[in-house]
């Protein structure tokens, strides 16, 4: 039962600055990565909702950090963070997302877990290694997600996750690796499990 789809997730509010947020009680997955890597697809994909979070071709969609209550119990809510790496917008613009985003990430208590995501064909950037760096620095589980797997065969994506998995061996945080795809629905269920498990 733990992997039904979140079906009864509702957007819980949009806020551009950390001040603003909802009360830091209960507990929260936030889903950080490159821009365009997926995260708002894949928080669809889990609700089963293609409307829930507002996606695009165009790099930078989502810029607030946006809550979803999950409806699993109502202190639990995923947290859809705008992506790090988007060059078009400009440096000013830049530092103060990502001065935000820093700034959530430091100061949340409610922060349980991060999902990480990032784009099977290229995993793996400066900014991620530095996201996962400070996950193991705080001890907080991590998901890993090696999402668009429809793009590549099932034989690079078996490649590409033992790849990412040996990456990752020196790790004495809790970390998982999937594939998954937002598209085609793979990995999403496993996904599910993980979050049920770190809710
Ligand atoms: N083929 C494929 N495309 C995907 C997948 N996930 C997302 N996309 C596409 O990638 C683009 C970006 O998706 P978003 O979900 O908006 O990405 P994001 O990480 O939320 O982007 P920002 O909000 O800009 O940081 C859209 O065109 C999606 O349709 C996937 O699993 N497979
Ligand atoms: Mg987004």
């Amino acid at each position: 039962m733990n992997n039904t789809y979140f079906q009864n997730a509702k957007f819980a509010g949009s806020y551009p600055t950390i001040e603003d947020l909802p009360v830091d009680e209960g507990s929260e997955i936030a889903f950080c990565g490159r821009s365009n890597c997926g995260k708002s697809s894949i928080l669809n994909a889990l609700t089963n909702n293609k409307k829930l979070a507002k996606t695009s071709k165009t790099p930078g969609r989502t810029q607030a950090i946006n809550f979803f209550d999950i409806g699993l119990s109502d202190e639990f809510k995923i947290v859809d963070l705008p992506g790090y790496g988007y060059a078009k917008v400009s440096k000013k613009m830049r530092s103060a997302w990502g001065q935000e985003i820093e700034k959530y990430l430091m100061r949340r208590k409610s922060l349980n877990a991060l999902c990480i995501i990032m784009d099977i064909r290229h995993p793996f950037k400066e900014d991620d290694f530095n996201l996962i760096d400070w996950c193991e620095s705080k001890d907080l589980p991590m998901i890993l997600l090696l999402n668009k797997a429809d793009k590549l065969s099932k034989n690079k994506i078996s490649q590409a996750t033992f790849s990412a998995e040996k990456k990752l061996e020196r790790l004495s945080t809790k970390h998982y690796v999937l594939a998954t795809s937002a598209t085609n629905k793979t990995g999403i269920e496993s996904l599910l499990a993980r979050i049920n498990e770190l809710k």
